[in-house]
This record gives structure tokens, C-alpha cells and sequence, in this order.
């Protein structure tokens, strides 16, 4: 019986090595292969603006609009798919005579090329007067 058990300690350091080595490539692989998303604001011909956020291989599936500002930002607006046409105000986060220029970015949520549900990845800020 003592030789069975310290075969099996033998036997499962290595298995643990392996379980936790296995798990430490999984949990590190996904940031390395994150695709970043991108906000793209085009107006279009009535005036409006058609709002696109995109993230490489992974599939947006709903996002935010946030203005930027210095205190807190400002959430304008939530979204499903990845696509959707706003009116001028509520990109106008910014209408101050001391700053027009309006700060905007996306939030996304979607699934990533694994398979994996991410949230909250952030675009980059367009600053642009609207
Ligand atoms: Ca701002
Ligand atoms: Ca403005």
C-alpha cells in the first residue's frame, strides 16, 4: 500500500504541472490575441450619422457611446449589433463657449475568435465639433 501511494504522488506532481501549465497558456493566450475595436462616425445624406464600431476578427454585438469629459464621461447612448444611425445631438457632448469640439468613444461587448464573451473594450475617441 505505502509503494502504491507514492507512486501515485509521483505520478500526479507532473499531471499538476501539466493542469496548471495548460491553464497559464489559456489565460494568458486571449489578451495577446485581442483585437482591438475601432469607432468609425460618417455622416450621411439626411444629416445624421451612421456609427460603426468594429473589432477585427472578434463580432461586436452591442456597444455604448461615451462622451469624454474631464470630471466623469458621459454615457450617450446603448446600442445592439454593431451598427446604428444617431441625430447630431447626441454626439454634441460638448456645446460650451469655451469647447465645442466633442469627444467620442465606444464601449463593446461581443464575442471574441474563441468563442469568448467580452465586455466594456474600449474604441478610440473621435474628437470632432458635431
Ligand atoms: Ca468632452
Ligand atoms: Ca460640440
Amino acid at each position: 500500500m505505502a509503494i502504491n501511494r507514492s507512486l501515485l504522488r509521483r505520478i500526479s506532481v507532473p499531471a499538476l504541472a501539466l493542469v496548471f501549465g495548460t491553464a497559464l497558456v489559456t489565460a494568458v493566450a486571449p489578451p495577446a490575441f485581442a483585437d482591438n475595436c475601432t469607432l468609425t462616425i460618417t455622416k450621411n445624406s439626411s444629416g445624421n450619422y451612421q456609427v460603426f464600431v468594429s473589432c477585427g476578427r472578434d463580432t461586436p454585438q452591442g456597444f455604448s457611446l461615451w462622451g469624454q469629459d474631464e470630471v466623469f464621461d458621459e454615457l450617450r447612448g446603448q446600442y445592439t449589433g454593431q451598427v446604428t444611425t444617431v441625430t447630431r445631438d447626441v454626439l454634441n457632448e460638448d456645446d460650451s463657449i469655451f469647447n465645442r469640439e466633442d469627444d467620442i468613444y465606444a464601449k463593446v461587448g461581443g464575442v471574441d475568435f474563441f468563442g469568448q464573451q467580452f465586455n466594456g473594450r474600449m474604441t478610440n475617441v473621435i474628437h470632432r465639433e458635431f
